[in-house]
């Protein structure tokens, strides 16, 4: 039986554990999962902040290199977090790194590394399918150590993403839900009007941003490529939640017109690590959180 609170001072979400020892033998045997002090985990939102402060900065770096040769990707891959460690504050992976070198690799290496510099670490899964296997699949990925995932509200909430907001929640681990895309493509899907109950027309974007606040999804993500995209769903979500925009620099988005239209952490991946300095490369997408 757990007795374990949620405390909430100054925007920390934190993790007492209280009588529930089971809670406490985890945090206490894999602290490097986890920022974990005096028995309070630390939310995602607060990490990514934290961080943000720290370095200056509001990139992600999207870890998607991909090499046939599984040793040299590792090799590669903990080469560029190194060398930008102090200038993101956060890291995503996605399943490039997941197939070639496997959950267990990429959690030992990558996502404890990130730790290590205490950055945070999103699993980029895009869950999009039924129930059971959403929830296997967020279960694993946060017992692996990442602190959120990706996840498509496409698949609606009962017996569809409901299991990952379950998984997310009781771990307090965070859930972002793409909202809309940053290719051209995705125009043909976010912005179709969909017939609301009183016959008006309302695009797909606004029902699934509508959604992300009704759930307490902790994030969505709207391509860096539609800052008008972006300014709308910055309105209807309100001044608080945290909107993710990849699609800069290799996809044409500008990263100063996202965060201006109201971006809260831009997702950078080619532009930083094809680069022959991925430090310097960093550098140029560095922008203060306080602007
Ligand atoms: O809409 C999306 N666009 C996008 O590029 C949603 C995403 N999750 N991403 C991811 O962001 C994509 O899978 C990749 O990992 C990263 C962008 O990489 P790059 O274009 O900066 O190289």
């Amino acid at each position: 039986m757990s007795v374990g609170a949620d405390v909430s001072v100054r925007g920390w979400g934190a993790y007492f554990c209280g009588a529930n020892m089971l809670l406490m033998v985890r945090v206490t045997f894999f602290p490097s999962h986890a920022e974990v002090r005096w028995g309070f985990r630390v939310s995602f939102e607060d990490r990514i902040l934290r961080a943000a402060d720290k370095n200056g900065t509001r990139t992600i770096l999207a870890l998607d290199l991909e090499d046939a040769n599984a040793s040299r990707l590792l090799k590669r891959s903990r080469e560029v977090l190194q060398s930008v460690q102090g200038l993101i504050c956060g890291v995503k992976i996605n399943r490039q790194l997941v197939m070639a070198l496997g959950l267990r690799a990429v959690a030992d290496s990558i996502v404890k590394l990130a730790n290590d510099f205490s950055l945070p670490t999103i699993m980029d899964a895009k869950l999009n399918d039924v129930g059971h296997t959403n929830g296997f699949m967020a279960r694993t990925y946060f017992d692996m150590g990442f602190d959120a995932v990706i996840a498509s509200p496409i698949a609606g909430w009962e017996n569809g993403l409901d299991t990952v907001f379950e998984a997310a929640n009781s771990r307090k681990r965070s859930v972002i839900l793409l909202t809309y895309m940053s290719n051209p493509g995705a125009e043909t899907f976010y912005s179709l009007m969909a017939q609301q109950p009183d016959g008006h027309g309302k695009p797909v974007f606004e029902i699934l941003t509508d959604l992300a606040v009704e759930w307490k999804a902790q994030g969505v993500i709207v391509g860096a490529t539609q800052p008008r995209v972006i300014s709308r769903v910055r309105q209807l979500a309100g001044p608080n939640l945290p909107i993710y925009s990849p699609g800069v620099g290799a996809q044409g988005g500008d990263p100063k017109a996202a965060l201006e239209a109201g971006s809260t952490y831009l997702i950078v991946g080619r532009s930083i690590y094809n680069s022959s300095d991925p430090a310097k490369a960093a550098m140029e997408f560095r922008r203060p959180i306080a602007t």
